[in-house]
């Protein structure tokens, strides 16, 4: 079990290397415990990311925690920066930004619903 977990990590990291991102499910505690986040972003039952919008520099590590019990993703609106595919209920998204900028993203499965959010990295 705990190795399939980290080859699955390790195939996600090999595919997306350029971008920095892995994803996983949470042992206890909140999903983004013990990832080293420099922020962590709710991803939440009520269809909303909180909060909405956050300011950080280059070389932050972003974790999004589903607290829902249902599938949300963390999206670009544009491009491949995010691009978390399903995140279950529990389990976490993480991504270091590396350049400056302005990302807006959603959940792919609640964006009718309003659920947005926006990254600014100076
Ligand atoms: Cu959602």
């Amino acid at each position: 079990m705990r190795i399939l977990k980290f080859v699955g990590v390790a195939a996600v990291v090999a595919f997306a290397a350029c971008s920095k991102s892995i994803y996983g499910g949470g042992g206890g505690g909140a999903p983004c415990d013990g990832q080293g986040a420099d922020v962590v972003v709710n991803a939440n039952a009520s269809l909303r990311f909180s909060p909405e919008s956050i300011l950080i520099t280059t070389g932050k590590k972003v974790c999004w925690q589903n607290t829902a019990s249902f599938n949300h993703t963390v999206t670009s609106d544009t491009g491949t920066v995010l691009n978390s595919g399903n995140v279950a209920g529990g389990a976490f998204y993480v991504h270091t930004f590396a350049a400056t900028g302005t990302v807006a993203y959603h959940c792919a499965i609640h964006q009718s619903s309003g659920m947005v959010g926006k990254v600014v990295i100076q």
